[in-house]
């Protein structure tokens, strides 16, 4: 048996993306960030940093939302590249997915739109926008030359990284019209807009 721990408002939203995609069967822990249930013993010896999502596969526990992702596709035989090159693209789209875009990301749109306007700093926002801009650059030119990230089709490396770009559809992203076309392809799928769907 499948468990996933962590809310749709939460990173775990691409996990549940993934597994609507391989029609997995699990059972949801549905806990936020930060809330009660994470900060027990029991939470610590599945995740010893506390964070969302985790998943327990039989008893084989994952964190990290990018290698849960790449795992359980893998694992399934499906949306993981089968050509060496393909799959190296999609390790490598992650991991610069997860050093140049996944927090700069959350922090400019928590400082510009979410948070109360009382509790947003500008300069939060003007620095973290000093890295989603070149991130999003990076990803529009490889975009431009290519419709996936990692070969012909869509993989877990497209809802990886659009899975995480999941604020992005709440901004203007008229000057990267690859990165907004391919963004909005990546979420129009039946299974991204059923975890949406949790979130929202
Ligand atoms: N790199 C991790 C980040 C996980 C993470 O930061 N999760 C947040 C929720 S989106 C969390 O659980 N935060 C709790 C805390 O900060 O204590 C991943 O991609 O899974």
């Amino acid at each position: 048996m499948l468990r996933i721990y962590g809310s749709a408002k939460s990173r775990t939203l691409r996990v549940l993306w993934m597994a609507g995609e391989l029609g997995l069967t699990y059972d949801h822990k549905d806990w936020l960030p930060r809330a009660p249930e994470t900060r027990t013993p029991e939470f610590r010896a599945l995740n010893p940093n506390y964070r969302v999502p985790v998943i327990d596969d039989d008893g084989f526990v994952l964190s990290e939302s990018m290698a849960i992702n790449l795992y359980l596709a893998k694992k399934h035989g499906a949306l993981y590249p089968q050509d060496p090159r393909h799959e190296a693209l999609a390790w490598q789209w992650c991991l610069w997915e997860t050093d140049r875009l996944d927090r700069p990301i959350v922090n400019y749109v928590r400082h510009t739109q979410e948070l109360p306007e009382a509790e947003r700093d500008p300069k939060a926002a003007e620095a973290a926008w000093k890295e989603v801009e070149p991130a999003l650059g990076a990803l529009e030119a490889a975009l431009a030359k290519s419709a996936w990230l990692a070969g012909p089709s869509f993989s877990v490396a497209d809802l990886n990284v659009a899975g995480a770009l999941y604020r992005g559809l709440k901004m203007d992203l008229g000057k990267w019209p690859h990165v907004k076309a391919w963004l909005h392809r990546c979420w129009e799928r039946p299974a991204a807009k059923r975890a949406r769907a949790m979130r929202e």
